[in-house]
């Protein structure tokens, strides 16, 4: 759909899409002029659709590190996830990659498209690496070097049971959570987070790409390595693959809810750790992400769509949660809602029913005892605004409609 008719079929988007797409252009043409600090930014935009906006908003020296950060993480992640270098190579370059960050000629060429020019490249960021205060220089070192040791591990083993989905979680996203929570730290504005909240923040996250990304992942080809533990979909179907057929839909639908359900169990602590946050910018930073990770699992709970193709959340209403993410009462507010709408989908034949109410109802208890519960909502339901009054703006907007 066209964003013409994605507005007129949720014109109370429209504010929040426009008001993102001026935000996305001045960001845009705040690339630094040093060429180490102009790539790293470009680079940035190109690979993390989802992270690059977030992180931009941070103050300028929060802003550097965490940038940084998000680049050494991703050419690892690249390393790891290239199916054509062999084990035998890739393992060590993996375990070895946190010394390779302090070397300014370092590079090994992998990946493809952005990913590869960001490892032909990589001078440039441990150019800029070199630049940062030694605590940011430090946090940074101690995460790649354990990414890299999991990242290893994981190469030659499956991820069988729940507990190795956990760890393997661990390694990829809690420890960014655990790196995080050092880099703000060493900022001066926050309190040191515990590392089991700061472990929970990056779970929730990839377990929700994990969960969204199944199909894309099966489709792979050369064939792509899978993330969903053995022990949860065992229980559904003989092989993972089976659950894209349309004759498995049922067993598919509850193997999905079964992995949902699983994920929810780390929301409550993503709201203790957003709660005890202080600076807005590393709130925002924060609270965004988690936030478009529940509206993301309401969204794909009991939808066989997960099986056919891609399920996103609309971008008006991604557009919408940045907007309209200041405080607590408004991820209290975006976790109810999204909580209740999981809930209202949960079918009483479904294996897990009961377990999905239990974590359901649990944190919507702790959006209600917060007291904090902002109620005004994404309404994701309803449209707000009169189709009349939604011709109106479209008139008075039409230029920058063309520019978008
Ligand atoms: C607060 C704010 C952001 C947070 C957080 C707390 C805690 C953890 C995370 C972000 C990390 C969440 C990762 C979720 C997305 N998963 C991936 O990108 C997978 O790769 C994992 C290894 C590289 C991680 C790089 C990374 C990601 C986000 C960051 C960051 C570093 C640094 C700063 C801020 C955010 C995934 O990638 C491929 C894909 O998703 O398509 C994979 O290979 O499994
Ligand atoms: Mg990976």
């Amino acid at each position: 759909m066209g964003l013409l008719g994605a507005i007129v079929e949720h014109p109370e988007d429209l504010y929040a899409l426009v008001k993102l797409k001026m935000a996305s252009d001045r960001i845009k043409k705040q690339i630094p002029a040093e060429p180490h600090w102009g790539f790293s930014y470009t680079m940035l935009q190109k690979v993390s659709r989802s992270f690059a906006l977030v992180i931009q908003q941070l103050g300028p020296e929060l802003r550097n590190a965490v940038c940084i950060f998000y680049l050494v993480l991703r050419a690892l992640d690249t390393v790891e996830d290239d199916t054509s270098i062999p084990s035998d190579i890739k393992v060590p370059i993996l375990e070895s990659f946190h010394h390779h960050i302090y070397e300014r000629d370092w590079h090994f060429s992998c990946g493809a498209k952005d990913y590869k020019v960001l490892m032909d490249k990589f001078h440039y960021v441990s150019t800029a690496f070199l630049e940062l205060g030694a605590s940011y220089q430090e946090a940074i070192e101690d995460i790649t070097k354990r990414m890299g040791a999991g990242m290893a591990k994981f190469i030659c083993k499956e991820v069988e049971t729940i507990n190795d989905y956990d760890e393997y979680c661990h390694y990829v996203a809690g420890l960014v959570g655990l790196g995080l929570s050092k880099l703000f730290h060493a900022s001066g504005l926050e309190e040191l987070a515990p590392d089991s909240l700061s472990n929970s923040m990056g779970l929730f996250l990839q377990k929700t790409n994990i969960i969204r990304d199944y199909l894309e992942d099966i489709n792979e080809i050369p064939k792509s390595r899978m993330f969903w533990p053995r022990e949860i979909w065992s229980k559904y179907a003989s092989k993972l693959e089976d659950l894209k057929y349309e004759e498995n839909s049922t067993k598919a639908v509850q193997c999905l809810n079964d992995m949902v359900t699983n994920a929810l169990m780390h929301a409550e602590d993503c709201l203790q750790y957003l709660f005890a946050l202080k600076d807005l910018a590393i709130f925002q930073f924060c609270a965004i992400p988690q936030i478009m990770a529940i509206g993301t699992l309401a969204l794909c709970y009991n939808n066989v769509e997960v099986f056919r193709g891609v399920v996103k959340m609309r971008r008006g209403l991604t557009a919408r949660v940045i907007d309209q993410t200041r405080s607590m009462s408004d991820v209290y507010g975006a976790f109810f809602e999204f909580s209740s709408l999981l809930k209202s989908k949960i079918d009483d034949n479904d294996p897990n029913a009961s377990l999905t109410r239990h974590r359901v109802e649990a944190i919507q208890k702790a959006c209600i005892s917060s007291g904090l519960l902002n109620k005004r909502g994404y309404h994701m339901y309803e449209s707000r605004l009169q189709y009349n009054s939604v011709l109106v703006i479209m008139v008075a907007c039409k230029d920058i409609f063309y520019s978008i």
